[in-house]
């Protein structure tokens, strides 16, 4: 900042602030005198009661050394005639004083004390501010923190000391009185020694230094090219490791190899993009130049988290650099990624696939600094920025959870971001609020920030409200690192102390790289448009590699000749496997693939068959799991009884849920919580590892799971009956999730991409919140196969009805899943006798609708007995919970039986099919609100209704069947959902296929509708009650055309 800028700067403040802040500080000093301690080892500025000073005073006399360094300052300043005066308090004490010849000089000695306080408030307003004032823009222009202004309580550098007093100070005045700086503090000051305080490590071995000095070591760490944001966290250990790292004097130094290899990183990143930019000058690649310290940077990451015992690195970027980063951080061989600039090459997998800076990889190598094994994987992902992020958290936390390495020592995640990105996309907050969650932390992430200040074409000033685009952070206690990107030694130290922090307090950290994007958004744009003087200073900007290397041959670390020779040994690399992706005819999508699943697939990734075992149990497992669900398995836990009800009646509350699941057992029946408790107690003795997340899950939001006991008498005492199943056995975690659904999904997502032996469910509390989410429903579950050949056998859990509860609280949407679904509407299928299965493996999604618990069960089951994995779709009930229909036999799950995904009518009108008049074909809850009804009117001979369990992939073979049976009936579709929402849509065209569009598919239930469902009870009711009457109105369809 030139000096000019600064005087207005000076000028500007004075105009208000200066007086404000001076009281301000003095009332913190009065503040603080209150609370002085009398311990002999205080230092001066803490000491306390008046009997203490004469210690102080005697101790001194005998030897100045025994007393802290600052009462030996006082002391000496006072014996010297310099300045000594004491706080308010031990002003009585002047006699003493004065009788010992340390009268003081009342003007001076409260200098003395004032200015011991300055220095400390100087100290700590570099701490707190001195990144504002920071050198991080590598173009000089402008201002990471979006504010030209230098903070009113910081002194920058010496020189201004000096002209601001002098040229200023004497002059200026504010209400009449003269402003003597921030501080107080005059040139005169400069010389003088000051007792450092133990909240700073400037001092290095020394306790005290001259204010010229203090103020030139606290610029030299604060307002260099790294700006530090840490002063916000709670935690004075983590602050004090923090200035110990960047304020010791001489810490930042390198050997002459750390340069010459980060000199190499530099090169390739460099040389990398530039060998695209010549061989593809008209692809869009999203090159890194502007922040090619990029690559050294994650290396040094990676290096250094590695040599702290790290063994996996999980990472999730944008597009900015990606490809670099395939190349240079993962190692990706190049003439893969070459390979993905022909057009021409023909893809080898199923699916569509994905451009190529959206891709993922995961690749096993040895770290070459440390010698040991990493594995590094870059997650595919959307264009949607930052949806990445709790997907790389869910990932990290499941293979933490596999190996048992519960504090993070050997997986770790790291996340890049781009300014505006990281500022804009609420998914980051969301993210960032999972770190510390027991059940979702990953125990540290090391978040770097592209921060080319631009985002598009937007500038930052128009694109967040907050100073720093890595703002977000501080919610977290996360210290924020920026650095100017133009410094890759600063770069590198940063990174390194990063690293450092995550592994010694497993806690998130920001590393906010400043620096700018020398081309346009992509290679094809023009960023003059819209950014001409920035990037006047871009085209003038002498590249980081020259810089660095021309700093590297002028001090002699190395030759011209041996940075030419690096240069040419990379282009040599980079030509060579151009030469070689020639070569290839053929694309394979699965060397991108960025989470395998070794011996699930066989060796050509094909699922080992195309048969699904039936997922019926014993009884006597079912038995066992229904007595665990309704027992208390530890000893001396007090469960909920109504506490107003004595001990004696002990069946109300949780008790009484738990007595009516162990009667259900012994009357061979579930309900809907006992099925799921099979179902999830089934599996984990099978070894697999079942994860129920999402808000409230661990009771249920209708309060009918309970799967989390609460000890009545002893605080945060719980107990998880799932656990207690059998010794040997798969985890069970259950987890209340924070009030998100977008990055909660996306992270239980990335934990079901870990493994596939693993049943990962997430539950919305309402079906209908999963909107907020959708952005991982449609860019990653929907069409993550299709794109990125990974398979994911998450299960979304949707409670979804029209009870009556309002617009929002009634609709999983599940038109939106249909219609999403890829399977064909017009195409009759082949019934091979692998029908069922196949149809599930072509599909890119499953979406059912169970109407019995037994059903739920088996879908449940599924899941982990089917060869491959797809994400699972569940619409699941609200009222049929507690509905005393609403209940299954253990004839239902016992060995043999399975998942029926159409249940077919079994009553009267089945026996005596050629007299149905009427088949309604339905789904869900509204089955039983049709049985009532037609019970009601008598009409179970005529009426047939059948119910369609599996909804998508639409079940075919079985709906011919049920088709043919009733050749002479009316066909009808019932839906409690409005006609433009719920399954009708869907349903519709697949019917009419099924019977080549010879018979109409007859449409009942409510009207179109804009929202979801009514508000109005009464309307509700009327609407059912319409729908009702039409369905068993016989005559309804008679003369109607199709
Ligand atoms: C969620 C989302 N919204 C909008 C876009 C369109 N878009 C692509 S890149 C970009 C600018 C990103 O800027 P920044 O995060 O600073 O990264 P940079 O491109 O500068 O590296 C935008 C708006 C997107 N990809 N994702």
């Amino acid at each position: 900042m030139s000096h000019l800028k600064l005087f207005a700067t000076i000028l500007k403040r004075h105009g208000f602030k200066l007086l404000e802040k001076q009281d301000i500080a003095r009332r913190a000093f009065l503040h603080e005198q209150r609370y002085f301690s009398s311990a002999t080892s205080e230092p001066f500025l803490s000491g306390s009661n008046s009997n203490y000073v004469e210690e102080m005073y005697y101790a001194w006399l005998e030897n100045p050394k025994s007393v802290h360094k600052s009462w030996d300052v006082f002391f000496r300043s006072a014996n010297v005639g310099q300045a000594a005066h004491l706080p308010a308090q031990l002003e009585g004490k002047a006699s003493f004083l004065q009788s010992h010849g340390l009268a003081p000089t009342p003007g001076k000695a409260e200098k003395l004390v004032e200015d011991h306080l300055a220095v400390q408030s100087l100290i700590r307003a570099y701490q707190i501010r001195g990144h504002h004032v920071a050198q991080l823009d590598p173009l000089g222009i402008l201002d990471a923190d979006l504010d030209s202004f230098i903070p009113s309580d910081l002194i920058t550098t010496i020189d201004k000391l000096g002209i601001f007093l002098f040229v200023f100070c004497s002059t200026l005045l504010i209400n009449n009185v003269p402003v003597a700086g921030f501080y107080g503090l005059h040139e005169s000051d400069l010389d003088k020694v000051f007792q450092l305080p133990t909240t700073t490590f400037i001092g290095g071995n020394e306790n005290s230094l001259s204010l010229r000095e203090i103020i030139k070591r606290l610029e030299h760490t604060y307002c260099q090219h790294i700006g530090l944001e840490y002063m916000f966290i709670n935690d004075v250990e983590q602050c004090q490791w923090i200035r110990q790292k960047f304020e010791t004097p001489g810490v930042m130094k390198f050997t002459n190899e750390d340069k010459r290899t980060l000199l190499a990183r530099l090169v390739r990143s460099m040389r990398f993009e530039d060998f695209l930019a010549r061989k593809w000058s008209s692809e869009k690649r999203f090159g890194l130049e502007g922040c090619e310290v990029m690559i050294p940077a994650l290396k040094t990451i990676i290096d250094k988290s590695s040599e702290m015992g790290i063994e996996y690195v999980i990472m999730g970027m944008p597009h900015r650099g990606r490809l670099n980063v395939l190349a240079n951080v993962i190692r990706k061989e190049l003439e893969q990624i070459f390979c993905q600039f022909d057009p021409k090459l023909e893809a080898a997998d199923e699916g569509s696939g994905d451009v190529k800076y959206h891709l993922g990889m995961y690749h096993e190598r040895i770290n070459r600094k440390t010698n040991k094994k990493i594995t590094l994987s870059l997650m595919a992902n959307p264009s949607h920025l930052e949806a990445v992020d709790p997907v790389v958290q869910g990932k990290t936390k499941a293979e933490q959870f596999y190996r048992g390495d519960t504090a993070g020592k050997k997986v770790m995640s790291i996340l890049l971001h781009g300014d505006a990105a990281f500022a804009g996309q609420g998914v980051v907050y969301e993210t960032f609020h999972l770190s510390d969650l027991p059940s979702y932390t990953t125990n540290g992430t090391i978040h770097v920030v592209v921060n080319n200040q631009i985002g598009f074409t937007t500038d930052p000033r128009m694109a967040r409200s907050s100073p720093y685009p890595t703002d977000v952070a501080r919610v977290v206690n996360a210290p924020i690192f920026h650095v100017n990107a133009d410094d890759p030694e600063a770069v590198m130290y940063v990174c390194s102390v990063a690293a450092e922090w995550r592994n010694t307090f497993n806690k998130d950290v920001v590393v906010d790289l400043v620096c700018y994007r020398r081309r346009g958004h992509n290679e094809m744009d023009e960023p003059m448009f819209t950014q001409p003087l920035m990037y006047k200073q871009i085209h003038k900007q002498v590249p980081v590699l020259k810089k660095y290397a021309d700093k590297l041959i002028a001090d002699g670390t190395v030759t011209l000749q041996e940075f030419e020779e690096e240069i040419a040994k990379y282009d040599r690399i980079c030509e060579e496997a151009y030469t070689r992706s020639k070569d290839k005819k053929i694309l394979h999508i699965k060397h991108w693939l960025d989470s395998p699943w070794p011996g699930f697939f066989n060796a050509d990734g094909e699922p080992k068959s195309m048969s699904c075992p039936p997922t019926g149990i014993s009884e006597e497992l079912l038995i066992h799991i229904g007595n665990v669900a309704s027992s208390v398995p530890v000893e001396d836990f007090k469960i909920h009884s109504d506490p107003f009800i004595s001990d004696l009646h002990s069946d109300v509350g949780l008790s009484r849920i738990l007595k009516a699941r162990s009667e259900m057992t012994q009357n061979r029946l579930v309900d809907w919580a006992l099925a799921e408790y099979m179902a999830f107690g089934s599996v984990l003795k099978e070894g697999i590892h079942v994860r129920l997340s999402g808000q409230d899950v661990e009771r249920g939001t209708f309060s009918h799971r309970h799967h989390v006991l609460h000890d009545q008498e002893v605080d945060k005492r719980t107990c998880v009956p799932m656990n207690h199943l059998w010794e040997q056995q798969a985890p069970y975690t259950v987890c209340n999730s924070s009030l998100s659904e977008y990055g909660v999904l996306g992270f239980e997502l990335g934990f079901a991409m870990a493994s596939p032996n693993a049943l990962v469910c997430w539950e919305a509390q309402f079906g209908d919140f999963h909107n907020t989410a959708q952005c991982i429903i449609d860019q990653f579950i929907s069409s993550g196969q299709a794109k990125w050949v990974r398979h994911n056998g998450i299960v979304l859990l949707l409670p979804h009805g029209m009870e009556g509860m309002g617009p929002e609280h009634s609709s999983a949407r599940p038109e939106r899943f249909l219609q999403m679904s890829n399977d064909d509407s017009d195409a009759y299928p082949e019934f091979t006798e692998q029908f069922e299965v196949s149809q599930l493996y072509e599909c890119n999604w499953i979406v059912v609708n169970c109407s019995t618990p037994a059903n739920y069960f088996h879908v449940l089951r599924r899941q982990i007995l089917l060869p491959f994995r797809k994400p699972l779709i569940v619409l699941t009930p609200k009222s049929l919970l507690r509905h005393p229909e609403a209940k299954s036999s253990f004839d239902e799950m016992v060995s043999g039986t399975t998942f029926q995904r159409v249940i077919p009518e079994n009553g009267p009108a089945a026996q005596a099919p050629h007299e149905v008049k009427r088949v309604i074909f339905c789904t869900g809850k509204v089955y039983y609100d049709l049985v009532k009804e037609r019970k009601n009117q008598d009409l179970e001979k005529q009426v047939a209704i059948t119910r369609l369990e599996q909804i998508s992939p639409f079940p075919f073979d079985l709906l011919k069947e049920e088709l043919d049976k009733y050749p002479t009936a009316d066909l009808v579709w019932c839906q409690e959902e409005h006609k433009n929402s719920g399954y009708y849509d869907y349903v519709k065209p697949r019917f009419r296929t099924i019977v080549n569009h010879t018979r109409p598919i007859w449409y009942v239930g409510r009207e179109p509708a804009a929202a979801a469902a009514t508000g109005n009870k009464n309307m509700h009711l009327v609407s059912l009650r319409r729908f009702l009457d039409t369905a068993f109105n016989l005559e309804a369809f008679e003369g109607k055309t199709f």
